[in-house]
């Protein structure tokens, strides 16, 4: 495609065309987003950010990932489609404008390019990140389990072979300390939504520890609004809660490293199906899918820029 109208939301798309897409729509949109490239992957693949600001300087922000799992196809796809409806809507959605007007919004939206790259070229199923690891011949660490948040408690693995191998160390993975860093030195975002798929679930901290987070209350109930809105499209039901009582114990995950980190609206998505398909969603399900995400994120964006 030449231009951001003619690209085809409806199919998956390559890392390179995702990256041409990001670069058009800086191109068309000069005076809304920008792309800030935080890092470079292992395999020196550049970590693109695309900025989405009305002006103003270190507004309060909101911080949107997927892909982190490269296999969870279906997130990346949606990735793309959220920024164009902010630059569409903007304007003319006066609840996004609002927003906008006041906060700005990140979006990563390959947020593990080898991995990505991996499953379209050789392992569809790969989900880690593409680094070897020393002393074994297994590659990769999970970036879900890497995160200075309960590292080495149990639900995560010390075993390289692992799906869930936390890594050498806290932040080993580039993909993960490029978000540490940048978080960090920003240090004003109040919401962090980090998107995985499959299972059709809203979750909030924690996920290594059963304590409930000081924010719970708050949480569940936004959760329950932006449950309810998604599901008010096409009927796509999901459940809520924190991480450990709704998906399982996961320690050194991302968004109980940004609740610490004292980001109160730190939420983790799983996206459709409930399993049928699992991660080779059918990509005729990729728009439907990100129509009705993008309510749940609208009520967390909405809730966080009037709190
Ligand atoms: N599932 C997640 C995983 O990393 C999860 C579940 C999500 C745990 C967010 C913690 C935080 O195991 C998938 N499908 O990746
Ligand atoms: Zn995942």
């Amino acid at each position: 495609p030449r231009n951001t109208d003619s690209f085809d939301f409806s199919r998956y798309h390559t890392i390179s065309e995702i990256y041409s897409f990001q670069d058009m729509l800086v191109a068309e949109n000069p005076n809304l987003v920008s792309k800030i490239v935080i890092g470079q992957s292992y395999e020196g693949r550049p970590l693109n950010v695309l900025k989405f600001s009305t002006g103003g300087t270190n507004r309060p922000a909101i911080w949107i990932d997927t892909g982190i799992h490269s296999r969870e196809w279906v997130t990346q796809a949606s990735g793309t489609w959220f920024a164009k409806k902010i630059v569409t809507d903007y304007g003319r959605d006066p609840a996004i404008t609002a927003i906008l007007n006041k906060m700005d919004i990140f979006l990563e939206m390959v947020t593990n390019p080898d991995g990505y790259y991996y499953t379209h070229n050789s392992n569809r199923m790969w989900r880690k990140t593409r680094k070897p690891n020393s002393g074994s011949s297994c590659v990769g660490v999970d970036p879900n389990r890497n995160w200075d948040a309960g590292f080495g408690a149990p639900g995560a693995s010390d075993n390289p072979c692992s799906e869930t191998y936390r890594g050498p160390s806290v932040h080993s993975e580039s993909e993960v300390k490029s978000i540490v860093d940048f978080v960090k030195s920003h240090s004003n975002f109040k919401a962090f939504v980090s998107i995985h798929s499959y299972s059709q679930m809203l979750m909030y901290p924690y996920g290594y520890t059963k304590t409930p987070c000081k924010d719970q209350t708050e949480l569940h109930n936004l959760a329950k609004k932006a449950i309810t809105d998604l599901a008010s499209l096409y009927g796509t039901s999901y459940t809520y809660g924190s991480i450990i009582n709704t998906i399982y114990q996961a320690s050194g995950n991302t968004i109980d490293w940004t609740y610490d980190q004292g980001i109160k609206y730190s939420y983790t998505f799983e996206l459709r199906d409930t399993g049928r398909y699992g991660f080779i969603l059918p990509a005729d399900q990729i728009i439907p899918n990100a129509k009705e995400t993008w309510l749940a994120l609208m009520a967390i964006m909405d809730h966080t820029s009037k709190n």
